[in-house]
């Protein structure tokens, strides 16, 4: 339920709650990406939770912590430099507004391209000195994370005991996948304590689902990001800089015909520490269509979904709110 907000939170989505707060969950899976195991309980995981935490994943921390102290520069700007960079359409800088239809958080982020010809970005060119430290930081970061993405879609591949061990892989790696990288930053909201004592939650970011094949998601020590349950419970993800997060998107979900699921999360604000988030999305090419991998299909089971293209999905998804069904208009009846 949304209900009224003290005015300095016009800007953060509210819930109301007689519930305690969310428990920090100690059982998400923890998938070691050198264990020889990994591609089966990948596949567990995806299908328990649409969401796993992945270790010894090669990627140099320090690649992370430079993109990092980039990010920080950026968000402590002046408003009126980093509104330069806005407003994203579909890239560039956003100020508590997410999407453009309505969804409003704690949050300001760069929402950028994965293409490596555009990572000249001309919102990166808001700094006006040093910016190709800040662009060579999202370059490295992101050819780092896509390089996770495509290793993680082709363990998840064999798990799934396919042949063709680059069929979901493929989507990512082609040249005109729709793929897009995002830098979260949450400033702590101090006005929650007032929020607590009300019983309302303030949210950076309100529950979705991702809407693509897979999400990596890397943040700093603060907590906040929270995860459902199949039950419909809500918990706490301990954060862990080290480590990286997966979420199965809606796409990955339609692709094994609802044996995976796209995990709904959301990320509640803190009212002392700043969070920052980086996520690469991989998504398929636009013309890609998005249907149940035929091998996957038992006998004489038939796709939940109608057939449509990312492009298709795409459109629909953009016109809907955050906490939306994105999938709906795409199930059989
Ligand atoms: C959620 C996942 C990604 O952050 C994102 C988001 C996008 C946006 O911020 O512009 C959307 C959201 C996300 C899903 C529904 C639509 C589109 C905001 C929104 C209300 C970049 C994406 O691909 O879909």
């Amino acid at each position: 339920m949304v209900v009224l907000s003290p005015p300095a939170l016009d800007h953060c989505s509210l819930i109301k709650t007689c519930k305690p707060a969310a428990s920090v969950f100690t059982g998400i899976p923890v998938i070691d990406m050198m264990d020889p195991e990994a591609k089966t309980l990948i596949v567990k995981a995806c299908e328990e939770f649409g969401f796993f935490k992945l270790v010894n994943h090669g990627v140099p921390m320090e690649i992370a912590t430079i993109l990092e102290a980039e990010a920080l520069r950026f968000f402590n700007l002046p408003q009126l430099e980093k509104d330069k960079a806005g407003p994203p359409d579909p890239f560039g800088y956003g100020n508590k507004s997410i999407g453009a239809n309505g969804d409003v958080g704690w949050i300001e982020y760069l929402l950028l391209n994965t293409k490596p010809d555009v990572a000249s970005q001309r919102t990166l060119s808001v700094f006006q000195e040093n910016s190709e430290i800040f662009r060579s930081a999202v370059r490295d970061y992101i050819s780092a994370m896509k390089k996770i993405a495509f290793e993680v879609v082709e363990l998840i591949a064999d798990g799934l005991k396919i042949e063709q061990r680059n069929v979901l892989s493929r989507m990512l790696r082609d040249e005109k996948s729709d793929s897009c990288f995002r830098l979260n930053y949450y400033p702590p909201c101090p006005e929650l304590q007032a929020l607590s004592d009300r019983n309302l939650i303030g949210f950076g970011f309100g529950e979705h689902t991702d809407p693509q094949i897979i999400s990596v998601l890397r943040s700093n020590n603060t907590s906040g990001l929270q995860i459902c349950l199949r039950d419909g419970t809500w918990v706490s993800v301990p954060p862990d800089q080290t480590s990286l997060f997966i979420n199965v998107g809606d796409s990955l979900q339609v692709i094994t015909n609802g044996r995976f699921r796209s995990v709904k999360h959301r990320v509640l604000v803190d009212n002392v520490k700043s969070r920052i988030s980086m996520i690469y999305f991989g998504g398929p090419p636009l013309n890609e269509k998005i249907v149940p991998l035929g091998c996957l299909l038992a006998k004489g089971e038939e796709s939940l979904y109608r057939e449509f293209t990312w492009s298709e999905y795409k459109k629909s998804a953009y016109k809907s709110r955050l906490a939306d069904c994105r999938l709906g208009p795409f199930e059989k009846t």
